[in-house]
């Protein structure tokens, strides 16, 4: 195999990440007509509004997509059905091991592809059937692991004998190069596209995307377990201060409830949560998806030597 565009059938090896009220039905055709393998993200909705999603990316393209499960869902057992009543091609997982699914997915045909940040998960989910895997470092947005992309992709590169795909603080060529020089076979990418002309989210968020400097980005919610990461703001500040202070986790629950929602859909600068990876300091501009993915692989030393 030369890289997972085989495998997704796509031109470029490439996934858009699954973000959660983000990776609706416009970024998600936007991407597989651009190349890509597209995402709709299910994040916490339910069966009826992710139907309405994949039937929407149906009528804006013919090039293959996928769904992204998020599994602290309440709503995860639900779509795993849906997504083969619904004939998807590929499923991505994150925030948890998909393998209660495994094998109703294997047995309908879909390529499963779990997002892991462990070299222990990795191992368990190809033990269960994956077909690939998605190493995503620490430097990546939202929900996140331990460990640095960097020193992630290879141990799993290692570990298992299916192609692994790299995230985390990818945004142009010099990413995918340098994912592919550690071993990975493609790349997935959010941040970036979250500064697309195509992603249907507030202006304010696109523009605290492009704004942001290399140290903008905070990890909050370590002491629920729950790790995210999002631009700084108010928000942000005040819940890393009330967490020093010791304050109950059921009150810093309280706090965030909604508010990934007043960024995407009010773009509050205050009291939104603007989930974006290390890499957004890298990205200056809103461009076409098309246009950030023929610069990123065009430019990349791996992808023309893989395909001349
Ligand atoms: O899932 C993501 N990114 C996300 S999910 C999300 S919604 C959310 N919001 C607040 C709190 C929690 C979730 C926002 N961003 N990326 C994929 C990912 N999966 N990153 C890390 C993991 C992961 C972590 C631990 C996967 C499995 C895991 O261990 C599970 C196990 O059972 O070993």
């Amino acid at each position: 195999m030369t890289d997972v565009s085989e495998l997704f059938n796509t031109k470029y090896p490439i996934i858009q990440g699954g973000m959660a009220n983000i990776a609706t039905h416009q970024l998600c055709a936007a991407v597989s007509n651009a190349g890509g393998l597209g995402l709709l993200a299910s994040g916490g909705w339910d069966r009826a509004r992710v139907k309405e999603e994949i039937r929407k990316t149906k009528a804006l393209t013919s090039k293959p997509f996928g769904v992204n499960i998020m599994l602290m869902s309440p709503h995860a057992e639900d779509l795993s059905d849906l997504v083969i009543e619904e004939g998807i091609k590929v499923v991505t997982t994150g925030a948890g091991n998909p393998g209660i699914y495994m094998e109703k997915w294997k047995k309908a045909g879909i390529i499963v592809v779990p997002v892991v940040a462990s070299v222990a998960l990795a191992k368990r989910v190809v033990r269960s059937g994956a077909d690939a895997v998605i190493a995503e470092g620490t430097e990546a947005g939202g929900h996140i692991g331990e460990l640095t992309t960097f020193t992630l992709v290879p141990q799993i590169v290692d570990a298992v004998n299916v192609p692994v795909i790299a995230a985390g603080g990818i945004a142009d060529y010099r990413g995918v190069d340098a994912a592919f020089a550690l071993g990975a076979k493609g790349v997935q990418v959010g941040t970036v596209m979250l500064a697309s002309e195509e992603c249907p989210i507030h202006h304010n968020y696109k523009l605290k995307v492009i704004n942001a400097k290399d140290t903008e980005t905070i990890v909050t919610g370590r002491e629920t377990k729950a790790p995210v990461r999002v631009l700084k703001n108010k928000m942000a500040r005040s819940y890393i201060e009330l967490s020093r202070q010791g304050v109950d986790l059921i009150e810093l629950e309280r706090l965030t409830l909604g508010s990934l929602s007043r960024a995407v859909f009010d773009g509050d600068i205050d009291t939104g949560s603007f989930m974006a990876g290390q890499i957004a300091g890298l990205i200056k501009q809103i461009r076409p998806v098309k246009e950030i993915l023929d610069d990123m692989f065009l430019k990349s030393h791996f992808y023309k030597a893989l395909h001349p």
